[in-house]
Formats: C-alpha cells, sequence, structure tokens
C-alpha cells in the first residue's frame, strides 16, 4: 500500500516528535489532539514542552506545509495513535483514551487504511481497540471477511527515552506486532520512512508484551538499587562505591539508587503486566512497591536530619522525574518535597529548579514552599536534600559549606 498521508492522534510527547520526523520525510501529516492550545501551538510551530530539537523539525514541517494540526482526525492513508494509557486507582489499565481515538477516527475510515496503536498498552488493547473500530464501522474488516474493505491494524509501541527522542526515534530498533502478518508488514514499511534501526515484526500482542517487559526490566533493576541503598545505609556502607565496586565485576551492572522512580512509563507499565496476571507477576510487583516506597524513605532522612532544630529551612534540589528534563510528572522529588513541607509546617523549603519558572500547583498550594536559584536555596539551608542529578546541580553544591548536612540520594558528590 502506498502512504502519502498520516493522521497522529495524541500531540503529546511521543506523537508530536513522530508525526514532526514523518513530516520532515515529506509526508503529508495531520496531527490531532483534543486540546485547542495544543493544536494552535502546533500551527504556529510551537512545541509545548521541552524536547531537545523537536522544535527544530516541528517549526521546519509547518513552515513547509508537511504538518498541520486540528482537533478533529481526517481521512488519511495511515493513522498512528499515540495517547495517554494511565492506570485506574487500583492500578487497572484505563483504555478510555485508546478507545476515544479510536471511534474518533473509525468515520472516517474508507477502507484500505493502516491503523497503529503506538501508546503503551497491556496485553490484548490492540484487538480491543480493533474490536471498537469494528463496532463502529462494521462495513470494514481486519482480514477482509465477507468481501467486506480491510483496515490493516498493527501494535509499534513507543521506545524512546526523553531527553533523546529525535535521535531514538530515527535509531532505535522498533518491533511491530499486526493482528495480521500483512498489517506489520504495512506498518515496517511506513516506520522504515525515518527509522534506521532494525524493524522486527511479531503478533501484536507480544510486541504489547515486549514493551511491557523493557520497562519492567528497568524497573526491578532500578528497584534493586534502591533496596541495596537500604541495606547499604542499615550496614553503614556508601552504596556509590558499593556500586561502582561491584560493577568491576565483568557480568554485573548495578543501576542507580535515587528518590524513586518517576516519569509516565516506568512507573506505570509494570502494573500492565501485575494487572494481566497478579499471581505470577510477583517479582515485578514487589519492584514496584520497593520503588514506590522509597520517597517515604527520603522523607524520613530529611526529617531525622532536622530533628532539634526549630523552624528548619531545607533545600531540596531538583524537582523533575529525571536529570536535565523540565518534566515533573510522577516526580518522586515533588511528592518528597510536598510530604516534608507538610512534616514542617513552622519551616521553610526551598526548591531549585532549574527547568522551571513557577512551581507546579501541588507545591505552589503549599506555603511553606518556594522556588529559589542553587546559591540562593544553599546560603539560607541548615539541610539540603539532593533529588535530581541536574548536570548544573554538581559545581553548586562543590560549594556547600563544610558540616551543612546534605542527604544526597543521587550521588551526586561522589
Ligand atoms: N532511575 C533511577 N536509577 C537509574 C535509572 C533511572 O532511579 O539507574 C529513575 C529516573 O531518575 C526516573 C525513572 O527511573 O525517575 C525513569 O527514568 P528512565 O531514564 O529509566 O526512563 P524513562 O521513563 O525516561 O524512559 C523509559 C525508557 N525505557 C527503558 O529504558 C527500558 C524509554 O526507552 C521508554 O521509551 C520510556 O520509558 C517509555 O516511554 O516507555
Amino acid at each position: 500500500m502506498e502512504i502519502n498521508t498520516v493522521g497522529v492522534i495524541g500531540l503529546g510527547y511521543i506523537g508530536l516528535p513522530t508525526a514532526a520526523i514523518l513530516a520532515s520525510k515529506d509526508v503529508k501529516v495531520t496531527g490531532v489532539d483534543v486540546r485547542p492550545s495544543t493544536v494552535e501551538a502546533v500551527n504556529r510551530g510551537d512545541v509545548p514542552f521541552v524536547e531537545p530539537d523537536l522544535a527544530t523539525y516541528v517549526s521546519g514541517a509547518v513552515q513547509q506545509g508537511t504538518l498541520r494540526a486540528t482537533t478533529t482526525p481526517e481521512p488519511a492513508d495511515a493513522f498512528i495513535l499515540a495517547v495517554p494509557t494511565p492506570f485506574a486507582d487500583d492500578h487497572e489499565p484505563d483504555l478510555s483514551y485508546i478507545e476515544a481515538a479510536m471511534r474518533a477516527v473509525a468515520p472516517v475510515l474508507r477502507g484500505g487504511e493502516l491503523v497503529i496503536l503506538e501508546s503503551t498498552s497491556p496485553p490484548e488493547a490492540t484487538r480491543k481497540m480493533a474490536q471498537w473500530l469494528l463496532d463502529e464501522r462494521p462495513d470494514l474488516s481486519l482480514d477482509g471477511a465477507d468481501g467486506r474493505p480491510v483496515v490493516h491494524v498493527a501494535h509499534c509501541p513507543e521506545r524512546v527515552l526523553p531527553g533523546r527522542v529525535m535521535i531514538e526515534l530515527v535509531t532505535n530498533d522498533r518491533v511491530v506486532g499486526g493482528l495480521t502478518p500483512e498489517a506489520a508488514e504495512h506498518a515496517k514499511a511506513l516506520y522504515e520512512v525515518f527509522c534506521q534501526g532494525e524493524i522486527l515484526t511479531t503478533d501484536a500482542t507480544t510486541a504489547e508484551m515486549v514493551k511491557l517487559a523493557e520497562n519492567s526490566f528497568r524497573d526491578v533493576n532500578i528497584a534493586f538499587a534502591n533496596e541495596l541503598s537500604l541495606i547499604a545505609d542499615k550496614v553503614g556502607v556508601d552504596v556509590w562505591e558499593l556500586i561502582q565496586l561491584a560493577n568491576r565485576h565483568p557480568r554485573v551492572n548495578i543501576l542507580q539508587p535515587g528518590p524513586g522512580v518517576g516519569g509516565h512509563c516506568i512507573a506505570v507499565d509494570p502494573w500492565f503486566l501485575v494487572d494481566a496476571a497478579p499471581d505470577q507477576a510477583r517479582l515485578i510487583r514487589s519492584a514496584r512497591e520497593v520503588n514506590d516506597s522509597k520517597p517515604e524513605w527520603v522523607v524520613q532522612k530529611v526529617l531525622d536530619a532536622v530533628e532539634g532544630i526549630e523552624n528548619p529551612t531545607i533545600a531540596a534540589l531538583g524537582l523533575s522525574f529525571k536529570k536535565d528534563i523540565d518534566d515533573l510528572r510522577e516526580s518522586p522529588a515533588v511528592e518528597i518535597v510536598a510530604k516534608i513541607a507538610d512534616h514542617c509546617p513552622s519551616g521553610a523549603v526551598l526548591a531549585v529548579e532549574p527547568h522551571i519558572d513557577a512551581l507546579p500547583p501541588v507545591l505552589a498550594n503549599r506555603r511553606n514552599v518556594t522556588l529559589r536559584t542553587i546559591d540562593a536555596a544553599l546560603g539560607e539551608a541548615d539541610v539540603t536534600v539532593a533529588l535530581v542529578d541536574h548536570s548544573s546541580f554538581r559545581s553548586g553544591l562543590a560549594n556547600v559549606a563544610v558540616g551543612h548536612s546534605v542527604i544526597d540520594t543521587r550521588g551526586i558528590l561522589g
């Protein structure tokens, strides 16, 4: 099949880069988002969030006329759905965004199109998405049954690392799972337009599981490092030195402990495996619990450090979920700062986050949290807690006064 036009549904952290990179290869791309402010920003050539090099791609494609945004889907040869897949309070996956996107696309299908789900999804989500398509359009089919026109449906999970999206979109290998082998081949051809990595085809459920396995693997490994940090603290050993030395073994590669695991992927996706097989996914569940309990441990360390100080001032270095980005989603640092502020109502928490201009509402609502520069915060604080290893913090922390107590959750001090 020939693909000259693509509709990308969801112009977020994955959809917008994918739309922009396709458009840079002269594919006519219509980006669709339910938020009018996002649509307006993209049509101006602006990017509503920080991702290196993305702005250049978006403004270039909009200027060239290959990228345009709108709030409702339009006919195209292929559609890529890149909408959120959060979970409900009980960790059950919430597919409502996928359902809404699929039902919105269905009316513009004519038969012969390719529909790809890119959102990280629990097992069988692609099949459910196809069923929503068929509910809306019983005149279409997935395999040409009864002579009805075919719509090819596949899952191609994104695997890019925030902060390196524009590079990894091109260089990473991709896994494409089709509901039919033909759908996988068509999807492979579309990704070949911009992807230089190898594109490996399989069935849709395997592709769903591959992505969940990748992020669960990382979560389990981070949990191992976080658990080691608790054991090392109890035994009185420096965990950073311990890991550095253990990693000199040729088959050991321990990750880094931190204040917890944030972001919208690694802290979420393992739950989809737990939900799919609760009795079997014991290690994966346990890893989630270890990582989710780390912020509370950090809060307790800070409270211990300020004990006996009347009206303590605490500097909290970093709010983002990881280094050198502005993304605060599911950030353990934000959770820790909020909890410290609540536990120390007579104290002050000076938050340092060079990538933002204003505190997020959850912190701005607390009267004892303010945003400061690193020098101002370190100058005033009784105790400092380092929560994110932003490159710019290393030199600032090096000047911290002798005797100033620092809780270093990221090993910045070395
Ligand atoms: N973290 C640690 N210690 C480490 C590594 C990470 O505490 O040694 C923490 C980070 O500080 C952060 C969290 O884990 O809070 C997640 O960060 P990350 O860099 O591990 O991953 P993400 O969420 O930015 O991106 C992941 C990537 N998945 C894998 O590396 C297996 C990315 O390739 C995926 O595309 C992305 O999830 C996604 O969208 O699913």
